[in-house]
């Protein structure tokens, strides 16, 4: 079962029919618990109009009211070595080989609602900044009790070289205006989203394919569940939040976002979320 947000309402996609919510607060709609029975429920009331899927081609908007969204870092093993080499020279290399195999997982705010698009709407890269890479992310849905209930994909877009020159610098090299992007719906499940699940990431350039790689999910050292724990230990979210679970995809050194790329993440149960660089 897929939500999508868009101007006209809200749209429910179940084995392939199409349904508009009679709901009006994304926050009330996606935070209940339970929620693909509700939805089921829901949708029963209602008649499915195949016209509906026109306002998700049409009038799409990231899948996010309230919501903060928070990030996971160095779980994959790609992660870890790629981080470990850009910190190098400011010999912060050692962090992220123990956070790598530490208890406690790197959690990192990312962004307020403010910050985020949605599918088919534009990321940037920051002007003080040469060396720019998406993050293809898994991202959850959690909600305000703590339960995960929907799965998103996750563009962290991140500055490598102002993170690489001193890691306390994460917060500016991850979070600025359009930095995150969420989207196109929220898949909500029965049970947890299976472990061979593939990401994929693909940018585009001049209209050509430029890069292209693929990870699943179940290449990540820890779990959704352990992650979502440390999160909610000390932290209340009163209408729930997004989680990105880290990437396992970096691309080559010699690779930097250019204004006009298209990056497409593709997961399986999901979609595709597509952005392109504006301009600095
Ligand atoms: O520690 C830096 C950030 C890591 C991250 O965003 C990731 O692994 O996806
Ligand atoms: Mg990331």
């Amino acid at each position: 079962m897929k939500a999508y947000k868009t101007l006209q309402g809200f749209v429910i996609e179940y084995q392939n029919q199409y349904f508009l919510s009679r709901h009006q607060d994304w926050d009330l709609f996606i935070n209940r618990e339970d929620l693909f029975y509700e939805l089921q429920r829901e949708i029963q009331l209602l008649s499915p109009v195949p016209e509906y899927k026109s306002l998700i081609d049409n009038s799409l908007q990231a899948p996010i009211q309230s919501q903060e969204v928070w990030a996971s870092g160095v779980t994959y093993m790609r992660s870890r070595d790629a981080r470990m080499e850009e910190s190098k020279k400011a010999g912060g290399d050692n962090f992220y080989d123990r956070v790598y195999d530490a208890e406690r997982p790197e959690l990192f705010f990312k962004s307020t609602p403010h910050r985020v698009v949605g599918s088919g709407q534009k990321v940037r890269i920051r002007k003080d900044s040469k060396w720019n890479v998406p993050e293809p992310e898994l991202t959850l849905f959690i909600n305000s009790k703590g339960q995960i209930s929907g799965y998103t994909c996750g563009n962290d877009m991140s500055s490598r070289d102002i993170e690489g020159e001193n890691p306390l610098y994460l917060p500016q090299a991850k979070s600025y205006d359009k930095s995150t992007a969420i989207g196109p719906c929220i898949t909500i499940l029965d049970e947890p989203i299976i472990s061979e699940t593939q990401i994929k990431l693909e940018i585009i350039r001049y209209d050509l394919p430029y890069f292209t790689d693929f990870i699943a999910i179940n290449r990540m050292k820890r779990k959704h569940t352990e992650l979502v724990e440390f999160l909610f230990r000390e932290t209340s979210f009163p209408h729930g939040c997004f989680l990105m679970t880290g990437t396992g995809i970096v691309p080559p050194d010699d690779f930097t976002l250019e204004v006009g790329d298209e990056i497409r993440i593709t997961i399986e149960g999901i979609g595709t979320l597509v952005n392109t660089v504006e301009t600095k």
